[in-house]
């Protein structure tokens, strides 16, 4: 018989519906609701990206689903993985997920986030939580803290990169004409004085992605920041874009490497805000696919979990 490994895939999350929008805004400001324009603002924001309200929810879904098969493909002798899923602020939650593994029997788990860098902020909150629900119901459970530099994953988005570049070509440009934007999302300043090493893994995937797509034209720059009287790790990819048209840059491509997914923060910050900006500098801007279900990024987090299963063994 199999030994059955619970596998907890956690993300971040996203509304029901627009009706659940102030619950998830309450989450994410840790209980203290929205004021009521924060609220509307958030909720326009939803309404105005394309491709489904909320596909933030459909994608995890089909990436949980696409790593069990990816998962399923080793065929262990002893064990048998099971995927779980554990959403940072949504429902099933990180808790619900460890919950649901023990009720099923599971005594020794494996963590990994749908996100490749580690930050405390990030990925170590998502770990806090699911290590104290596992700790409660005495469960064994281990973590995957970063896949940065998976080269299936630097792949993946290099292969990304080039099929735009080649696009812009197409299209009349000349490849090194085009400022490739890697990108992220912001955090708080504050996380440098802490020594996390979020920025930095950031950059080295940045430069991995360089090199594997044969670009040199590229800078790294930082997205999607909070609206918090904090300071925010900058310069944000809107001032990039100024700074960059004022030096006659004309082309870019902006290359988001911290999600994994097609969601509010790319079909919104990107496709929507970035592309009034660009219009109005009179660039060109486009945005390089996410990966999604993309094979190459289901290897990277199955290749993942087999690695830290068989450490464990
Ligand atoms: O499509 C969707 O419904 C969800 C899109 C979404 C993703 C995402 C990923 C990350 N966040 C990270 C950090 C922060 C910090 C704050 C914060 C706030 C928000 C708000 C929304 C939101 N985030 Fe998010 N984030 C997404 C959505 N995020 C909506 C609230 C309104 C706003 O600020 O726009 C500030 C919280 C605070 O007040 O303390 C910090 C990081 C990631 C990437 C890693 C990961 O996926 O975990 C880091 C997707």
């Amino acid at each position: 018989l199999k030994k059955k490994i619970g596998v907890l895939v956690m993300s971040y999350g996203t509304p029901k519906s627009l009706d659940d929008v102030e619950a998830y805004y309450t989450h994410i400001r840790r209980g203290r609701p929205p004021e009521p324009e924060q609220l509307k603002e958030l909720k326009d924001r939803y309404e105005a990206i394309v491709g489904g309200v909320f596909p933030l929810r459909e994608n995890t879904d089909r990436q949980v689903e696409h790593m069990q098969a990816e998962l399923n493909k080793f065929d262990l002798p002893d064990v048998e993985f099971v995927c779980y899923q554990g959403l940072k602020h949504s429902d099933p939650f990180i808790e619900d997920g460890v919950q649901n593994m023990a009720a099923d029997g599971i005594t020794d788990a494996i963590g990994i986030v749908l996100a490749p860098h580690y930050s405390i902020m990030s990925v170590g909150s998502y770990i806090k939580r699911a290590k104290a629900t596992a700790e409660e119901s005495g469960m064994n459970i281990r973590f995957i803290e970063s896949y940065h530099l998976h080269p299936k994953l630097i792949e993946a988005f290099a292969n990304r990169v080039s099929a735009k570049l080649d696009l812009f070509v197409e299209t009349g440009a000349q490849r090194d004409d085009v400022k490739v934007l890697f990108s992220a999302h912001s955090l708080p300043e504050k996380i440098l004085a802490m020594g996390d090493p979020y920025r930095d893994q950031l950059l080295e995937t940045s430069r991995a992605v360089a090199e594997k797509a044969g670009v040199t034209n590229w800078q790294f720059t930082w997205q999607s920041a909070g609206r918090t009287s904090e300071p925010w790790l900058g310069p944000d990819v809107l001032e990039t874009m100024k700074e960059l048209s004022e030096q006659d840059v004309r082309y870019m491509l902006v290359s988001p490497l911290g999600f994994v997914s097609d969601h509010l923060e790319v079909l919104y910050d990107l496709d929507i805000e970035a592309q009034e900006v660009a219009e109005e500098l009179d660039v060109r801007v486009m945005r390089i696919d996410s990966l999604n279900t993309d094979p190459l990024y289901m290897q990277t987090l199955a290749d993942c979990v087999v690695t830290e299963c068989r450490k464990g063994a």
